[in-house]
């Protein structure tokens, strides 16, 4: 079965999942123009997740997804309310769902992993999951080592099971890049930061605007936990700490909230602006339809005149 109708979907074109960001307004914008919304459950509360369920389907009658970031420690609360609400599609990152997995499959959830590694990879098709994201370290917040042009084709080969790219996608042009490499879909987050469905700060938007191809960088990844976010005052305060060597108590402190302070309060000097390498190209602020439309029509045209002699 292709992915578009294994999803009820039109386009094989997924939101990506970003934290306190991916809610009801983008999730519906990008399902009614025919791609998959995703709702970003990281933070949030089983009420909390269940009221934006609930708004998102008073805005469309496509289907959408949830993201559980599985760092979370109240998955299993999560779970309920997805299995309650009916929603039918789940996508997971930031470490493995293993233990929860069965409890999906059972309640007939088409469960896709966000994977960083081959043999992250086979794990998942292992345990079941009906298709897996593989996300390149170009993409924005947490991420793994591997580039997606190094880590989609090797991933191809290693699992019978859909790939979905991810990484440092944002229109058409590199959506054929990832087909070429034998990617099924794509996941897109960065793209949909600068939409007018996007209930981010208008500072987060410019930010992603302003930002150049060596705009972002990674922090965190001697604490294990490796962030990809637009370099700003609080992100040079952080590499410069974490070449001091100083205790991870302070490092955390000083990114206590820090997101809530970019999505929310538009603190883009203080706050975690978290967005992919593509952000370069990312100049213009759209409706989620067009980027949509625009990202299938240059896909399908690069795709048809691609000349290699
Ligand atoms: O999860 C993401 N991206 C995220 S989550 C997030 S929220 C956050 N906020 C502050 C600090 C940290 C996180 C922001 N961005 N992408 C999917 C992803 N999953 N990337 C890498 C992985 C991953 C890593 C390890 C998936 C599986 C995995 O498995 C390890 C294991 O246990 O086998």
């Amino acid at each position: 079965m292709k992915l578009t109708e294994q999803l009820g979907i039109d386009y094989p074109i997924i939101q990506g999942a970003m934290a306190q960001i991916a809610k009801a307004p983008l999730v519906a914008a990008v399902s009614n123009a025919g791609g998959l919304g995703i709702i970003a459950s990281g933070g949030m509360s089983a009420e909390d997740l269940r009221a934006e369920i609930q708004k998102t389907k008073a805005l469309t009658d496509r289907p959408f997804g949830v993201n559980l970031m599985l760092m979370m420690t109240n998955i299993e609360e999560l779970t309920e309310v997805i299995i309650e609400e009916g929603v039918k599609i789940i996508t997971t990152g930031a470490g493995t769902p293993k233990s929860y997995m069965p409890k999906w499959k059972e309640a007939g959830i088409v469960v896709i992993p966000v994977v960083p590694s081959v043999m992250i990879a086979k794990r998942m098709e292992k345990l079941g999951a009906d298709a897996v994201i593989a996300e390149g370290t170009e993409a924005g917040g947490h991420v793994g080592e591997t580039t997606t042009m190094a880590l989609l084709p090797q991933i191809v080969d290693a699992v019978s099971i859909p790939v979905i790219a991810a990484g440092g996608i944002a229109d058409g042009r590199g959506m054929a890049a990832t087909f070429a490499l034998g990617a099924k879909g794509v996941q897109v987050g960065t793209r949909f930061l600068a939409t007018d469905e996007c209930p981010v700060h208008p500072n987060f938007k410019e930010a992603v605007l302003k930002a150049g191809d060596r705009d972002t960088t990674v922090t965190g990844r001697r604490n294990g936990a490796p962030v990809r976010s637009i370099k700003n005052k609080m992100i040079k305060e952080y590499l410069r700490l974490e070449e001091e060597n100083v205790d991870r108590d302070t490092l955390e402190k000083l990114t206590m909230g820090s997101l809530r302070k970019a999505v929310l309060d538009g603190d883009t000097d203080n706050g975690s602006v978290m967005a992919g390498q593509i952000t370069g190209l990312v100049t213009e602020i759209k409706p989620c339809r067009e980027v949509i439309e625009e990202m299938m029509r240059e896909a399908k045209m690069v795709a048809a005149g691609l000349i290699v002699e």
